[in-house]
This record gives C-alpha cells, structure tokens and sequence, in this order.
C-alpha cells in the first residue's frame, strides 16, 4: 500500500513540476489534488472492505405463524421436497442494504408470500435517497409479478414503462412501506434505531414453487427478501410479513457503493464548478 502511494507521490510530484514550468495551472494543479483525493477514497474503501468483515446475522424468531424457514422449506420441490437447501440464519447475505440491477437491465420481482395483519396495505418498491418507485401496492399478493428497469442514465421504469423517476444510477435499496411511501428500508441505518427490518438470501439451486408458477430453480442471481413489518418495540421478529424473490439483481459492497455516490458527489462538484 505504502509502496503504491509512494508511487502515485512521484507521479503527481513530476507531473505538478512540469505545469509549473508551464507557468499555468491552477486548474491543473487542482485536477491533480482531485485525482489524489479519489486515490485516497478508493484506497480507504477497499480497507474498509477488508476491514469491516461480515456483520453478524440479523435474529429472526419462529413466531407464531409459519415460521420464515418453512416458507422457505414449503416453497422448495427439490432435490428434497419440503427442506430448503437455506438456512434462514447461517445463510443471510451480507452486505444487503444496497443493490443494483443486473447486465440485462430487467429484473423481475415475485411476491412469495404475506402473512401480516398489514398484507392487505403493505407495499414494496425500490428507493435511491428520498425518491422512490413502488413496484407493489397492498392489493399485490402471494405470486404477483413486476419487472423494473433502469437505465444508462438511472431513469427508472417499471413494466417497460418510465415512472418518471430518476435514481442517478443502477443502484438502489429495497423497501417495505405504505400507499405513502417508505417505512423501512434495506439500508437499517435509514431506520428508526438502526433496527434491521429486511434480510435477503440466494439461490442455491433448489427447485421452487412460487404462487401459480411454473417449478424452476432458484439460481444464484435470484434472492428472496424477507421484511419485518413492525419495529421492533412491538414485532414478533418473524420476517414473514413480506416474502419475494428479486431476480437478476447483485447486492453491492457498502464500501463500493460509498464510492459510487462519493464520485457521484464529486461530479456534481465539478459540474457546478463549470456553471
Ligand atoms: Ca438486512
Ligand atoms: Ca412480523
Ligand atoms: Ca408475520
């Protein structure tokens, strides 16, 4: 590390002499500090990665319905019917709190299953800072599709057509709320005491069965989330309120999405700069 900064030194040193044997440059001089600071942010976001390690795993209770891990265990036809290859606690993804969506730019959501007082008026969409799309309302139930889309330039579609909203890029969080918008959101610092209301889990190759659909495998790009749809002072922690599988989507590294909007920060400073 030490070694590749002393490297990077020796470029910008040579490179801030000859500007100034040029005699102009402020606006070089302040490329070249613009250039150390996004060094520096991605040096301390890759240590932050190797540092940080994985959070611990979320506690999800049985509850007094269907527990979290038999929906999991009902929805699966194989290789054995009725076990699910995951464990709802050994195998939540970490990080889950940020997300983009996949090469293809579709993905498509299905709605597992609701077992809430609240299903009737839960909703579910994606969120990038304050704005959000709703993919579900409350009248959306167990085997209800929807696909969304983003594009180059972040506008955000929903069943092929623009919702008009624009997240700035492919990456978002997903969230549990109301006909009003948001209540709780995958990033549980958005979230009234830090409390963690979403888990999410990936495909390991099972055979499942969702609502009315057809059997197929639950792969590897394909997570199912799992929401807690009160805060913690009065929840049973069952995280069965609202089930679905996202399909052609990747979590993205807190650190790298730290930098993602770090840089997108620093673009809108440069662009100001140029107005
Ligand atoms: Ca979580
Ligand atoms: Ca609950
Ligand atoms: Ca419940």
């Amino acid at each position: 590390m030490r070694a590749m900064e002393s490297y990077w030194h020796t470029l910008c040193f040579t490179y801030r002499q000859k500007i100034n044997s040029n005699g102009r440059n402020n606006k070089i001089q302040r490329e070249v500090k613009m250039k150390k600071l996004l060094f520096r942010t991605a040096v301390f976001s890759f240590l932050l990665l190797f540092l940080a390690g994985p959070a611990s795993a979320t506690l999800i209770l049985p509850g007094s319905e269907t527990s979290l891990q038999n929906v999991l265990n009902n929805i699966t036809v194989g290789p054995v019917a009725g076990a699910s290859s995951v464990d709802v606690y050994n195998d939540q993804v970490l990080p889950d709190q940020y997300w983009s969506v996949g090469a293809a730019g579709g993905s498509l959501s299905t709605i597992v299953i609701e077992i809430a007082g609240n299903a009737g008026t839960n909703t579910f969409g994606i969120y990038s800072g304050n704005k959000y799309v709703q993919i579900f309302g409350g009248a959306a139930a167990a085997g209800s599709q929807a696909i969304i889309g983003i594009n180059s330039v972040g506008d955000v579609f929903l069943n092929f057509a623009s919702t008009g909203v624009n997240f700035g890029s492919n990456l978002f969080g997903y969230y549990l709320g109301t006909a009003n918008g948001p209540t709780f959101y995958s990033d549980e610092l958005m979230n009234e005491n830090g409390e963690d209301h979403m888990v999410a889990f990936q495909g390991q190759g099972d055979t499942v069965q969702i609502g009315p659909w057809a059997p197929g495998t639950w792969g590897p790009t394909e997570y199912i989330l799992a929401f807690e749809d009160l805060p913690f002072s009065s929840s049973d922690k069952d995280y069965n309120d609202f089930v679905v599988m996202v399909e052609s989507v990747n979590p993205v590294p807190e650190p790298l999405s730290l930098v993602l909007l770090g840089l997108g920060l620093i673009g809108l400073a440069g662009a100001r700069r140029k107005f």
